[in-house]
């Protein structure tokens, strides 16, 4: 396939001002005429042919100024339509095209979800829809009418304000015009034609504008949008107090929607919502769904600013819309919510996704140089490691200059189609700094390594820490330069007291900015032997080796001021010991009943006072974590029973403590899903977990009581999830009521289906070929292939690695199956095969073999020949 380059940028020949769509929806048959209001590029070339782009659209019709053009002026095929000479001053362009939304599998363009209509254009749908310069520095203003039957879609729904509605006298039609006055690229085009339910409220903006905020959900679902809704405000709210951002129309729609590829689309005043990301009931919804829906209403919120008033010049950006609106998302939620506790989460997103990308074939820099298929690039790497950027930036430079920087870059770009550079220039302005240093991080892949160690002189009372960085070869680089690393650190004496040292190339806030390949920071007047604690709040998306001793850092799990770096502190320690464990090395068993005790005690003296953050604490490294720090010759089977004896070892240890908080936790009143009351079922639910890895016949009587009395879903699904652990009837009796109880509930049943798909044990794959027969189970609907398939190819270590090679035959299966409809959703199954290389030597062999079978496949999507041949170099 066509390889598209950086270095090949050139503005479009075109440009588009206005845009008149007229849709007239029918479910196999909807017509479009689109008028285009064109001109000749000043920035581009003089003579070229105007070439719109196309995709599966079947061009009826196409006028110039008014006049039908004939064959011989025009060629069209379903990828695209030139005119080749069209004029050189202004001119209107009106196109006829049908497609079918009813048959449009790949749920990109105009496509149908129960029944109702909707669209998803970003990157390259709208091409789906309407011939057109589909790039985002095309940017236009926007006037669609949707006409439909009444009784198919009573709500008509588009960009912008609604300017006009009635109804087609005697056809039983009705017609509603949305006009946008913000010029947007075409990938922020919606719209949405549908029986939809309601909930709304009027918000005031700081500036006194008054909006009408709307959730449309299925008819019969309106509470379940309550949430959402709440959300939705809140993020408002804190846009306009924390960046200065107000909104900018007179309505705010949010539509949710059952088969989405993503999760959720920032389209102008319109956005698109997979409904995972926006029903909840206490019923129905976890903790963590409701954390993720508060999160995506503001990231997509966010992107009003990030994305649409400033949006990306071409699609090697973005990040700067992805990473930046990440990063103000985690804000949102960290002052929402527990930052400390927060941050540890976002850190543990950003190492078991974006650490495993940059270690696989397909690492990338946070803005690629070249890309295949655009689809494949809304990646951890741009996503995460993009917002990783810009919080070292504001770590760098400052809260103040940070806003400084952020009020000149909207001020500046507002309205523009933006680079990297653009926004890194604003920042310079504001600092006077030089950022080019910086810069390497959007452009260098792969994760530093950051090698320490501290020398004390007890004789002279200082204090050094030696500092070497190196990042590892990524394709297409194999040669790294020295990166500018913000590490943020303090010094900890053994007895727990902050030490009060001083170096002059540590900030007042703390930050030493490593930025050459080797460095020494030395302090003076250090009393005694300290303990650093480094990257305190994960300063910077790094790898570290310590020469820190197992003592050393329980001393930091119990005394350090940084919260992120004590909760650290016993990962590593845990780390260490799973992968000694895993590897067949020998283990002290004092080592062991060290960290125990370690956590034992902090349970007993700190725990309650922060249940979220002891939960985080009690959680040891995933075994993809663990798979991911060994790095080579990966035996997933050792691993698991290394974890799972460690986890046992603890639950015996604490068996005491931890019952306590099984009773002290315990649920009084009606739920809530705040952060605190979160952070207490977490802790609860935590220790039940321990609890039965310690003891099975203990653990499976709880549980199974849990399941069956839980108040609310996030205490019955953490209950179901440790029955998981414990195979026997009661688990399958447990699984069957729950199954029974939520029959017509497909966002509870993907639940059920992703804990069954994670079962460690044999007969998993069988189990996982049967589900795929439930009447539940849909191949076409993203949510349920992702978390019946998705997750026992990314949660289910052991048997996705199965030794003889069926966990990657199965995939491959479901890959090439999945790739004839939506192939989108197989590119991203297919990318659970980027650490095979990893694997000890006969997995590895299977999983090549399966990528081969993939890769040779004729017809393959470029989706997923690019993930597949990406993965095999
Ligand atoms: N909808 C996706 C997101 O918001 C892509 N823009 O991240
Ligand atoms: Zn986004």
């Amino acid at each position: 396939a066509q390889i598209v380059r950086l270095e090949d940028y050139r503005p479009s020949d075109f440009l588009i001002d206005r845009v008149e769509l007229d849709v007239r929806l029918h479910p196999t048959a909807t017509r479009v005429t689109a008028t285009l209001s064109l001109r000749p590029n000043p920035k581009g070339r003089a003579d070229a042919p105007l070439v719109l782009d196309g995709d599966e659209v079947s061009l009826t019709s196409v006028a110039l100024d008014g006049r039908p053009l004939p064959d011989s002026e025009f060629e069209a095929s379903p990828q695209s339509l030139t005119i080749t000479q069209p004029p050189r001053g202004p001119f209107t362009l009106t196109i006829e095209t049908e497609i079918d939304p009813t048959s449009n599998t790949k749920l990109m363009g105009l496509y149908r979800s129960s029944g109702n209509y909707c669209t998803q254009c970003e990157a390259e749908g709208f091409r789906r829809i309407t011939y057109f310069l589909d790039r985002p520095d095309v940017m236009a203003v926007y006037t669609t009418r949707i006409e439909a039957d009444k009784d198919e879609a009573p709500v008509l729904l588009g960009n912008g304000n609604r300017i006009e509605a009635g109804e087609i006298a005697g056809t039983g039609r009705h017609y509603a015009v949305w006009h946008d006055p913000h010029p947007k690229p075409s990938y922020l085009f919606a719209l949405v034609g549908g029986r939809l339910g309601r909930v709304g409220k009027t918000f005031r903006t700081m500036g006194g504008r008054e909006v009408e905020l709307a959730i449309y959900v299925e008819a019969g679902k309106e509470s379940r949008a309550d949430y959402a809704l709440d959300a939705l405000e809140r993020s408002m709210r804190w846009d306009e107090r924390v960046f200065g951002r107000e909104y900018d129309l007179d309505v705010f729609n949010i539509v949710a929607v059952s088969d989405f590829n993503m999760g959720a689309m920032e389209n102008k005043g319109l956005n698109i919502f997979n409904d995972k990301y926006v029903l909840a009931s206490p019923e129905t919804a976890t903790d963590v769904d409701y954390a993720n829906i508060e999160a995506i209403i503001a990231h997509e919120y966010f992107h009003n600013w990030s994305g649409n008033r400033v949006t990306c010049r071409d699609w090697f950006q973005l990040c700067l819309k992805e990473g930046l609106t990440v990063f103000r998302d985690q804000e949102f939620s960290s002052d929402e919510r527990s930052r400390p506790v927060h941050r540890i989460a976002e850190v543990k997103t950003l190492r078991a996704r974006q650490f495993l990308e940059d270690a696989s074939p397909l690492s990338h820099p946070v803005r690629p140089t070249q890309y295949r298929e655009i689809n494949n690039f809304y990646t951890a790497t741009v996503y995460e490691k993009g917002a990783e950027i810009v919080r070292m930036l504001k770590t760098i430079i400052g809260p103040e200059d940070f806003r400084r920087g952020m009020d000149l870059y909207f001020e500046r770009c507002d309205g523009t189609a933006a680079t990297v550079e653009d926004f890194l220039a604003a920042f310079a302005e504001v600092t006077g700094h030089d950022l080019s240093h910086f810069a390497r991080w959007y452009a260098q892949a792969g994760t530093p390594r950051v090698t320490v160690t501290g020398t004390y002189d007890p004789a002279a009372k200082t204090y050094r820490l030696d500092f070497t960085q190196a990042t590892p070869p990524t394709p297409g680089q194999p040669d790294k330069e020295p990166m500018a690393i913000p590490v943020a650190l303090g010094l900890v004496s053994r007895d727990g007291e902050p030490l009060q040292a001083a170096s002059d190339r540590v900030s007042p806030q703390g930050v030493f900015l490593l930025d050459k390949a080797a460095d020494s920071l030395a302090f003076t007047g250090v009393t005694s032997q300290p303990v650093p604690s480094l990257f305190r709040e994960f300063s910077a998306p790094v790898r570290t080796s310590l020469d820190l001793s197992n003592e050393e850092l329980l001393v930091l799990l119990r005394h350090d001021s940084d919260a992120f770096n004590r909760w650290q502190a016993t990962q590593t320690v845990a780390m260490r010991l799973l992968v000694a464990q895993a590897k067949g090395d020998a283990v002290a068993d004092s080592d062991l009943a060290d960290l125990a005790s370690a956590l034992c005690a902090f349970m007993e003296a700190d725990a309650l006072d922060d249940p979220a953050f002891a939960a985080l604490v009690l959680a040891l490294p995933s075994e993809a974590d663990i798979a991911q720090e060994i790095g080579r010759d990966i035996d997933p089977d050792a691993i698991h029973h290394a974890r799972k004896a460690m986890r046992r070892r603890i639950g015996q240890a604490c068996r005491e403590t931890l019952h306590r908080f099984r009773d002290s936790l315990a649920e009084r009143g009606p739920y809530s899903p705040d952060a605190a009351s979160a952070g207490r079922r977490a802790l609860r639910n935590a220790s039940l977990d321990l609890l039965a890895a310690a003891d099975a016949a203990l653990g499976e009587q709880l549980a199974v009581e849990q399941v069956d009395d839980a108040g609310n879903m996030t205490d019955r699904l953490a209950a179901l999830g440790v029955l998981m652990t414990l195979p026997g009837d009661a688990r399958e009796a447990a699984l069957a009521r729950f199954e029974e109880r939520y029959r017509d509930e497909p966002l509870v049943l993907d639940k059920w289906f992703t804990l069954q798909a994670a079962i460690p044990e044999d007969g998993t794959l069988e189990r996982v070929r049967r589900l795929m027969e439930h009447q539940a189970f849909a191949i076409g609907n993203p949510n349920r292939v992702r978390a019946l398939v998705g997750s026992f190819a990314m949660l289910n270590q052991v048997r996705f690695n199965a030794k003889d090679g069926s966990g990657y035959d199965f995939l491959a299966d479901i890959v090439l199956q999945v790739d004839e409809l939506n192939p989108q959703l197989a590119a991203r199954l297919l990318t659970s095969f980027s650490s095979w290389r990893m694997m000890e030597k006969t997995r590895q062999t299977h999983a090549k073999n399966a990528l081969q079978r993939i890769a040779g496949k004729p017809n393959l999507s470029r989706d997923v020949g690019d993930i597949a041949a990406r993965s095999l170099e």
